[in-house]
């Protein structure tokens, strides 16, 4: 029989966990998924989750840190850094802009009106003020920083690190070879890892079908088709010209090259933690080169958040229909500043983009509270939307190693 691809496995393992998920929704008793899910569904997810997402420190220290000495001159680190960042704030621009727009033209939230004292209180989680963030991506202590996983602060001291190692040649040669040693070992762990994804996915999202059922979805599916409409359109049209035109490549090419990253991003629901399986996706699938994937991936895991964006134009606008109330343009236009400037402090881990949420509610004056009305089907929005984030970020890798003028050809073509 054919070996099954690794995207094929995973998407075995999600479908399996979909289905046992909902059958024991509609059938099990609480006590007894409860107990199915804390000695089977949990260990296996949270296994795989920390398996994963105990390379990323090292991986972004190591992979960042050679990015920069193999990138050679400073001049295109700066060209390269420039572009990333560029693509970075217009796609995720034009991702808020896609939320807001159906969510105003399709009107998901007129449904009915709502109080705010109807609602449960929502806990506002302050997400880190953006200066803050800015200020603090120097870290005083390294060492902190990767202890705490701080990614921004560990890329900066990753950048100061390789360039050190890059002026200072021959007299680093020893660091530089052990990062060269250390790189391959990080990246055997990697392929080693992933091999679990398809019983990790099983496990995952079991768990959270299971415990979520169906009815959360009927109660907010006006809101949920919005932003999966969104999202498709943003992944297929903004990055699929993208790619198409300043790729020169087929976007079908780079999706289905890209799929094994996507799906791990959907059943993690984490940036992050996905990042080593991405990067490697990208490298070994799509010819990214490794100086260019590890400095733009990341950044990007951190920083671009093009699919939770996407969330909070169309939550936003779904809230304020719900509460009757109508956003003017200027209101519209602080959305989606501050939804593209609050996604550049946080990490890609599962649930943030609520957080940043209840942030862009606070920025026109609408109640958080109206964050109670989209839990219920947050959890799978975020398996979706991360997907998203991370395929913006091997799409902003591939466009910049393309016109960097990289010799790179997915397999499929060569
Ligand atoms: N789960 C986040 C991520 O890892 C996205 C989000 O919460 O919106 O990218």
């Amino acid at each position: 029989m054919k070996k099954l691809s690794l995207t094929s496995k995973i998407l075995i393992g999600l479908a399996l966990g979909i289905v046992v998920g909902l059958i024991l929704n509609l059938f099990a008793s609480d006590i007894l998924f409860s107990r199915i899910d804390t000695w089977f569904f949990t260990p296996l997810g949270k296994i795989f989750l920390n398996l994963i997402t105990m390379l990323v420190v090292p991986i972004v220290l190591i992979s960042i840190t050679l990015g920069v000495v193999n990138l050679g001159d400073t001049k295109k680190l700066g060209r390269i850094g420039f572009k990333t960042v560029v693509f970075f704030m217009v796609t995720t621009s034009i991702a808020i802009t896609i939320g807001l727009t159906l969510a105003t033209i399709i009107k998901p939230g007129n449904f009915g009106t709502f109080n705010s004292e109807d609602l449960p209180p929502y806990e506002v989680t302050e997400a880190p003020a953006v200066v803050d963030t800015l200020l603090n991506i120097i870290p005083t202590n390294p060492i902190q920083a990767m202890a705490t996983g701080n990614l921004l602060q560990i890329i900066a001291f990753s950048i100061l690190l390789g360039l050190a190692i890059n002026v200072l040649g021959d007299k680093a040669a020893g660091i530089k070879s052990l990062f060269e040693q250390a790189n391959e070992v990080v990246m055997w762990l990697v392929h080693f890892i992933i091999k679990f994804a398809p019983y990790g996915a099983f496990g995952l999202i079991a768990s959270a079908i299971g415990k979520m059922g169906l009815d959360a979805f009927k109660a907010m599916f006006g809101y949920f088709i919005v932003v999966v409409l969104a999202l498709f359109i943003h992944l297929f049209v903004t990055y699929g010209s993208a790619i198409a035109v300043l790729g020169k490549t087929s976007p079908i090419t780079f999706f289905k090259n890209f799929a094994p990253a996507m799906s791990v991003a959907f059943s993690t629901s984490s940036s992050n933690a996905t990042l080593p399986i991405s990067m490697d996706t990208a490298q070994e699938k799509l010819g990214v080169p490794k100086h260019i994937s590890s400095f733009v991936q990341p950044l990007g895991a951190t920083i671009n958040m093009d699919g939770t964006a996407i969330m909070q134009g169309v939550a936003t606008v779904f809230i304020a229909q719900v509460f009757a109330e109508s956003l003017t343009v200027m209101q519209l236009v602080t959305v989606v500043a501050v939804a593209v400037v609050a996604s550049i402090g946080t990490a890609g881990v599962p649930g943030v983009g609520l957080i940043l949420l209840a942030m862009v509610l606070g920025s026109v004056g609408l109640p958080v509270e109206g964050i109670a009305l989209i839990l219920g089907v947050d959890r799978l929005l975020d398996m979706l939307r991360t997907s998203v984030n991370i395929t913006g970020d091997a799409a902003c890798a591939y466009i910049v190693a393309k016109t960097e003028g990289e010799d790179m050809t997915i397999p499929d073509e060569k």
